[in-house]
């Protein structure tokens, strides 16, 4: 088998050993929220994954990572990987045969062989070590199953025998039939947890959909993720058609802007994704609270307004007096009037959905501030250049001497 992970990836020490031994599914008592495996002609370009908080995630077996070697896969001498695009026109296509036999190594057939199959040994007793936890984590109907095949099915159906021998036969047939098919169930759901979950392709590119929080909070539930990173002019068409015959594929951008490869949109994507799985933020509520969180509180569809910490004065600028106060109901309305500042400044087209999220008298002064009074009509306004949204001198209150930094705009 041609896979190559890449030796010397910043991992930490234990992943290093597991890359090259296969994919880590399963290792460390079993439990990895996300699977993600990188195919790319730049292993290289990884390696800052073993460092922060998700190096630390990966240290302790949460999420595990694969990089990939797209060259393993080319099997001419100079290991070509791109051509010349049919009907002409500038740059280079990525060719699909090494792309196909890579998808079919890290992502083909489920738990047969193929890089999932090296796993074997490992794989199965990670899932069984931890079945029932990685079970309730991300797949809740599979956990009922075996729970009720495995402790009911069993117990239950002896004490029933004890009480009622040769009363109902039938009944007994039938709680028989049943315990069988309870634990076939569990077998199924058993072999289906050893295959891992389904993996989606996620391709980067320029043009594909925009990634969102709300795509980061989806993809950091999918359980197996495989990123393929094109360069040049983008990988022949045929590769994600062929692969959507078998795995959820989608082309991600990461913005209106072009990179010369998919590489930096994949460590942008999995930094997001990552902070996103249990115990890899420090603080669980911080997701929540993020510009573009999908919390339900008051900064829903906001982005954040500044911070602060110590020194109260730092060459000549204090920080805002409400934030010293003590009563949280005024830092909870500042807070929220700054986060409406920034959003209607920086990001009028989040300010201009916010006419149907309920602004309250308050709000909508705050807005009218900035230049956008919170109705409908703003939103055409809001839709142009930045420097169409006026931003009037403030007296706003006593109490708040502002001292908000002020960019150049
Ligand atoms: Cl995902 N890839 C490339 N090459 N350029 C991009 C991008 C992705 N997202 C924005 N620009």
């Amino acid at each position: 088998m041609s896979r190559r992970s890449t030796p010397g990836l910043g991992l930490g020490r234990g992943r290093v050993a597991d890359l090259e031994a296969g994919p880590a599914l399963g290792t460390k008592e079993g439990l990895v929220a996300l699977r993600i495996d990188i195919i790319t002609i730049f292993p290289e370009y990884f390696t800052m994954l073993g460092v922060s908080l998700i190096g630390k995630a990966v240290q302790r077996g949460d999420i595990a990572f694969s990089v990939y070697d797209l060259r393993s896969w080319a099997h001419d001498p100079h290991r070509t990987v791109d051509d010349t695009p049919f009907g002409g026109g500038p740059g280079m296509v990525m060719k699909p045969e090494p792309w196909g036999e890579a998808l079919d190594a890290i992502a083909g057939v489920r738990g047969a062989a193929g890089v999932q199959g090296e796993t074997g040994v490992s794989g199965a007793a990670g899932v069984q070590g931890a079945a029932g936890v990685r079970g309730a984590a991300r797949v809740p109907g599979e956990a009922r199953v075996r729970g009720e095949a495995g402790v009911q099915g069993t117990a239950g159906g002896e004490g029933e025998v004890d009480r009622d021998a040769g009363a109902e036969p039938e009944r007994l047939a039938a709680e028989a039939a049943e315990a069988a098919e309870d634990a076939m169930a569990a077998e199924a759901a058993m072999a289906a947890e050893a295959a891992g979950p389904v993996p989606q392709l996620i391709v980067p590119s320029p043009a594909g959909v925009v990634f969102t929080q709300a795509m980061a909070t989806e993809l950091a539930g999918a359980g197996h993720l495989v990123f393929a990173c094109g360069r040049y002019e983008g990988i022949d068409a045929r590769v994600a058609e062929h692969a959507s015959g078998r795995m959820p594929v989608r082309e991600v951008s990461i913005g209106d802007y072009v990179l010369g490869g998919g590489e930096p949109a994949v460590l942008v994507m999995v930094e997001a994704i990552c902070r996103l799985l249990p115990g890899v933020l420090g603080n669980a509520e911080s997701a929540a609270d993020d510009s573009f969180g999908a919390g339900t509180g008051p900064m829903r569809g906001l982005v954040e307004g500044p911070v602060f910490t110590r020194p109260r004065s730092w060459r000549g600028l204090d920080v805002p007096p409400v934030l010293l106060s003590g009563d949280h109901a005024a830092i909870a309305r500042w807070r929220r009037d700054e986060a409406l500042r920034r959003t209607a400044r920086n990001r009028p087209d989040l300010a201009a959905r916010l006419v149907d999220e309920g602004l309250d008298e308050r709000d909508r002064r705050v807005l009218s501030e900035v230049g956008f009074a919170g109705t409908i009509d703003d939103v055409a306004n809001l839709t142009g250049p930045p420097q169409r949204v006026r931003r009037r001198a403030r007296d706003d209150s006593k109490d708040d001497k502002r001292c908000t930094p002020r960019l150049p705009r």
